[in-house]
């Protein structure tokens, strides 16, 4: 724990050694979690966190920015070249913000958007009428096929034909089946729309060529930097050529102000260490990892929504066992476990309540845990779900939980 924060600060510095305790402690199954770098966590905590930087490298419209832009000028030349495209814009603070920063650069208020559902798989941001998407714009939206639990395309194709959007998204939160890019870009090239992409979730995956990448169909591609792309907490836009200007114009100046050069630098970092070796067989590791899980998972009763992954995340149907995925989050939760509720396509549950809960391998992975392991862990979930929430047998779990988890490394923290 760093010693000045500890004098300066105890109840701080006490919260952080708690949370590194957890951690280290517990098994992350959150899908959108991972575990950064001791790198990007340098760069996350260094000095750039105090410049003021408004403006792009040698456009500034501050003095002394000539490390903001040797950082930012890194960062955008790392993340074009991992992932084959003409632009990027890589100031957005978060994923909702690269979201808006890209309707912005080609919706004006009140325009047509498809997007996927949020209770099958998509996003706030995706046309959610609590969210500010789906008040600026008008949304249709698309889901899954209730038997197979894929993808609609063809309920996609219909509902753009009659809609005709002028922005056609794709990408999930919840999904755990490869998505077809190019069939989205034949749908949007029939109704002249724009495909945009949101890769957040399977970034890392395509990084390490893992999930086929969208940057041959997207128009513009947005991502968080967080999940299985392992850097820092913070979100990019990627877009070809013809929309730069547009892209650049809509983060700043019109929906941020100064960029987070420190943040800036630790996804540069983060950039480069996507682009290993080390990192292509941690992406297939991911999603070997998940596949092992969902196996070990089924073998146990638990019905996996689509019949298993190609990702990074199962959705688990928890309604087998008669409980809620509000109560397997709870019991996983006691056991040491930690995953969030999750609704389920055709959930008849509401969103506080839920069918089923999601699972995720990045985190694990990324502590080096492998398929034989998935089986271990596959063997304490199902225990706390048949616990029917009993105090001692879920401490029980935990403790060997605790012991299991304790024998990897927290990438970070070691
Ligand atoms: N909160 C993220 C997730 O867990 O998927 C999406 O923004």
């Amino acid at each position: 724990m760093p010693q000045m924060l500890a004098a300066q600060d105890p109840e701080i510095a006490a919260a952080i050694a708690s949370d590194i305790t957890r951690q280290t402690d517990e098994i992350n199954l959150i899908a959108s979690e991972n575990y950064a770098s001791s790198a990007v966590l340098e760069a996350t905590g260094s000095v750039l966190t105090n410049k003021y930087a408004e403006g792009y490298p040698g456009r500034r419209y501050y003095a002394g920015c000539e490390n903001a832009d040797a950082v930012e000028t890194l960062a955008i030349d790392r993340v074009k070249a991992l992932f084959g495209v003409d632009v990027a814009n890589v100031q957005p603070h978060s994923g909702s913000q690269a979201n808006m920063a890209a309707y912005f650069a080609t919706l004006t208020h009140g325009d047509r958007v498809l997007g996927m559902q949020l209770d099958q798989g998509g996003h706030l941001t995706h046309g959610s009428p609590v969210n500010f998407s789906g008040k600026l714009y008008e949304f249709a939206s698309y889901g899954v096929l209730r038997e197979e639990e894929t993808i609609d395309y063809d309920a996609v194709a219909a509902t753009a034909r009659e809609f005709k959007p002028a922005l056609i998204v794709t990408g999930a939160t919840a999904y755990p089946r490869l998505i077809d890019f190019a069939r989205f870009r034949e749908i949007a090239d029939e109704v002249g729309a724009l495909l945009m992409v949101d890769m957040a979730h399977i970034a890392g995956l395509i990084a390490g060529g893992a999930h086929p990448s969208p940057a041959p169909y997207a128009d513009l591609i947005t991502s968080t930097t967080h999940k299985t792309l392992r850097g820092p907490r913070g979100a990019i836009i990627l877009a070809r050529q013809s929309l730069a200007r547009k892209v650049n114009s809509a983060v700043f100046p019109n929906m941020q102000g100064g960029p987070m050069v420190h943040a800036i630098a630790a996804k540069a970092v983060a950039f480069a260490e996507a682009a290993t070796p080390e990192f292509r067989a941690y992406a297939a590791a991911i999603v070997a990892n998940a596949q092992a899980l969902a196996g070990a998972l089924a073998g146990g009763g638990l019905r996996i929504v689509s019949g298993g992954t190609d990702n990074h995340l199962m959705l688990v149907d928890v309604s087998p066992r008669d409980i809620t995925g509000q109560e397997a989050e709870d019991m996983l939760r006691g056991a040491g476990i930690i995953a969030n509720k999750n609704a389920i396509p055709f959930d008849p549950l509401p969103p506080r309540v839920t069918s089923g809960v999601r699972l995720g391998t990045p985190a694990l992975t990324s502590r080096g845990m492998n398929a034989g392991d998935m089986d271990i862990i596959a063997g304490f979930i199902l225990e706390a779900l048949d616990s029917s929430g009993d105090k001692g047998a879920l401490a029980s779990i935990r403790s060997r939980v605790k012991s299991f988890a304790s024998g990897f490394l927290v990438p970070g923290v070691e």
